[in-house]
């Protein structure tokens, strides 16, 4: 039996050996590039905060592009495609389509090959382009092609979940998706349109141009093309942590889903809103009119939205689990949450971080202020508390019982602790990096730069005392990342096995809950309103670029 379903019904699941192997591809992947990551990330951070100085050999940028690559983009991907199959496969009955795990083995491979070529070049110091690959910086076609690979291949990724999902409306008509497979294609939605920008720049752009086909580039429309795909990268990397906060949260706690309708519409205004807004990271660029920059500032107020009904449906969530245990006063409930269960406390402590991180990135949205913020640390402290943080430890929840779930094996009482001591020291480092990263940027220390004295200026002088908080910060983050290391090692090889089939928490919805509106399910419409959206926010910016912008040749400034 140990290869089938035994009840989908519950909590249980016992994955087919197919779909297990597929998805613990997918994490292992992930892990590797997170240890890569992390050292990378450590050994940067201790040298730009003055504590070692770098073999002439290894260059400060490169393991900048090392760090941002292998975590940023290559962790969060993989890590999400495997975490997204896991939950079509327990919420769209018990098993994936064998044709759509042919398409996902396929995107599978093309994006280790993609990854494999641009490690090898940013190892060989022929890619120190950081992860947002600016031009005319030029690394080599290499490069690009991996990019080109990794970007087709989690298409392939995307087309695996649709086709999960249209088999099983197709057996299932006129009933509204299980939430979790709903929120998977959402978000599958959102990564397929947001690509296409960074394609386009990569295949039409960068490849020809670092081929010699062409001489010169045009920056700033690659720039557009980079931040069209840049922006709604971060909320790909968000809306799998809200699939766990919505979906499989409430289980945990003991609690209910607050409402079927209300995660739908949130993830809906993540597709209509999240794309239009890439200019946002280009307020202070020249080449794009001020009319513009306003329009899609607005439209960034706009994405604030889902965040925030997504806190108030979280809290409401927490207090009607606690009420029904008992709970009494204001915040009773508060202490009836499993304080104990590192599947809940290490995705708590990221929602507390992600508070300030949204409030950090109202500011940046501002556009007076982010003229103070721009390129200094502060948006490094920006990111860290919302992706290496909020969302992080939110894959590490999951990845505490999903590991032990595929491998079937136990989530034992030593790496739940040794998880709650892990998770624990990730938020007490972040938080003492990212704070002297928020302040010191404030002070104007700038981000993307080694260590610099600049001839003991006073400006400078300022900065030392927070780069000796960010060097502490990252070594506490380095220890916590490999106790995170261990203690999957240790679920997947070591820890005993399962008896019967392992938790696989989803939540139920309240039951007076009403049956979603239908048209929260027609994706054509919500599809063919943010191509207008999409449309209004960059066509006129885009002729302007496109006539007006002279190309660049190539720089190695490195
Ligand atoms: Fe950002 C730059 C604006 C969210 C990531 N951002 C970045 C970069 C990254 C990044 C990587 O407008 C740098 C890129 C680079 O290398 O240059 N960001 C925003 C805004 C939001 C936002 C408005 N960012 C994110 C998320 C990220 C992320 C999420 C990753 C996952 N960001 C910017 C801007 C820039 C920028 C500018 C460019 C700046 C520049 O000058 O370069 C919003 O989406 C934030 C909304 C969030 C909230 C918080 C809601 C709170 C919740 C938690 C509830 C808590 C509970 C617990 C339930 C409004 C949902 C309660 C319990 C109790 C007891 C109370
Ligand atoms: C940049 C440290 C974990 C994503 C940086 C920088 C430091 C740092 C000091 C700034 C360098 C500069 O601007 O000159 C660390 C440490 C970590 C860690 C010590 C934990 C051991 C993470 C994680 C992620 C992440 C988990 C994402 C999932 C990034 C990105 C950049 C960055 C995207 C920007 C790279 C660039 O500007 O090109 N990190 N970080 N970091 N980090 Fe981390
Ligand atoms: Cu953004």
């Amino acid at each position: 039996m140990e290869n089938t379903l035994r009840d989908n019904s519950s909590d249980q699941i016992s994955f087919q050996v197919q779909d297990r192997r597929l998805i613990l591809a997918h994490l292992g992947f992930a892990f590797v590039a997170f240890l890569i990551g992390v050292v990378a990330g450590l050994v940067q951070a201790l040298q730009r905060t003055g504590f070692i100085t770098l073999p002439s050999n290894i260059g400060y940028y490169q393991l900048l592009t090392a760090h941002g690559v292998s975590l940023a983009l290559i962790f969060t991907t993989f890590f999400i495609i495997g975490f997204l199959y896991s939950g079509l496969a327990k919420t769209l009955g018990g098993k994936l389509l064998p044709s759509a795990n042919r398409v996902a083995w396929i995107g599978f491979y093309m994006m280790v090959i993609g990854t494999l070529l641009g490690l090898y070049v940013i190892i060989t110091n022929d890619a120190t382009v950081l992860y947002t690959f600016y031009a005319p910086m030029q690394a080599s076609p290499i490069f690009y092609i991996g990019l080109a690979l990794v970007v087709v291949g989690s298409w392939l990724s995307g087309i695996a979940v649709f086709m999960n999902y249209y088999r099983w409306r197709k057996q299932h008509p006129g009933e509204s998706s299980p939430l979790f497979a709903y929120m998977a294609v959402a978000t599958m939605i959102l990564w397929l349109i947001c690509t296409v920008g960074v394609a386009i720049e990569v295949v039409f752009q960068l490849i020809p141009w670092s081929l010699g086909w062409t001489d010169k580039i045009n920056v700033e429309l690659s720039r557009t093309l980079f931040w069209y795909f840049g922006h709604p990268l971060v909320y790909f990397w968000l809306l799998p942590a809200y699939i766990y906060w919505y979906v499989q949260i409430p289980k945990i706690i003991g609690g209910k889903i607050f409402s079927n309708s209300l995660p739908r519409l949130t993830f809906i205004l993540f597709i209509l809103y999240s794309i239009p807004v890439g200019f946002h990271h280009q307020l202070m660029e020249p080449g794009v009119s001020s009319f513009w920059k306003f329009l899609q500032v607005i439209l960034t107020m706009l994405v604030v939205i889902p965040s925030l009904m997504t806190a108030f449906a979280l809290i409401a969530t927490f207090e009607l689990a606690g009420r029904n245990k008992g709970a009494k006063g204001l915040f009773g409930w508060f202490t009836k949450l499993p304080w104990k269960d590192v599947r809940f406390v290490s995705t708590f402590l990221g929602m507390l971080i992600f508070i300030p991180a949204g409030a950090g990135g109202v500011v940046n949205a501002s556009f007076q202020l982010d003229q103070v913020v721009h390129n200094t640390l502060f948006i490094t402290g920006h990111f860290h508390i919302t992706v290496a943080a909020a969302v992080i430890l939110t894959f590490f929840a999951i990845a505490y019982w999903l590991v032990p779930a595929l491998r079937n094996r136990q989530l034992t009482p030593f790496a739940n602790n040794l998880g709650l001591i892990q998770c624990w020291i990730w938020t007490i480092g972040m938080l003492v990096m990212s704070t002297a990263m928020h302040i010191v940027g404030v002070l104007g220390e700038p981000r993307r730069t080694a260590y610099t004295t600049y001839n003991n200026h006073p400006a400078a002088e300022v900065w030392e005392p927070y780069r000796l908080f960010t060097g502490i910060g990252s070594i506490i983050l380095f220890l916590s990342a490999v106790l995170f290391l261990i203690n999957i090692v240790y679920l997947w090889f070591f820890a005993p096995k399962a008896e019967s089939a392992v938790d696989f928490p989803i939540g139920e919805v309240e039951e007076d809950q009403p049956k979603p509106p239908a048209i929260l399910e027609k994706w054509s419409v919500w599809i063919g309103i943010t191509i207008v959206l999409v449309l209004v926010a960059y066509t006129i910016p885009v002729i302007h670029m496109a006539q007006h912008a002279p190309g660049s040749p190539p720089i190695r400034s490195w």
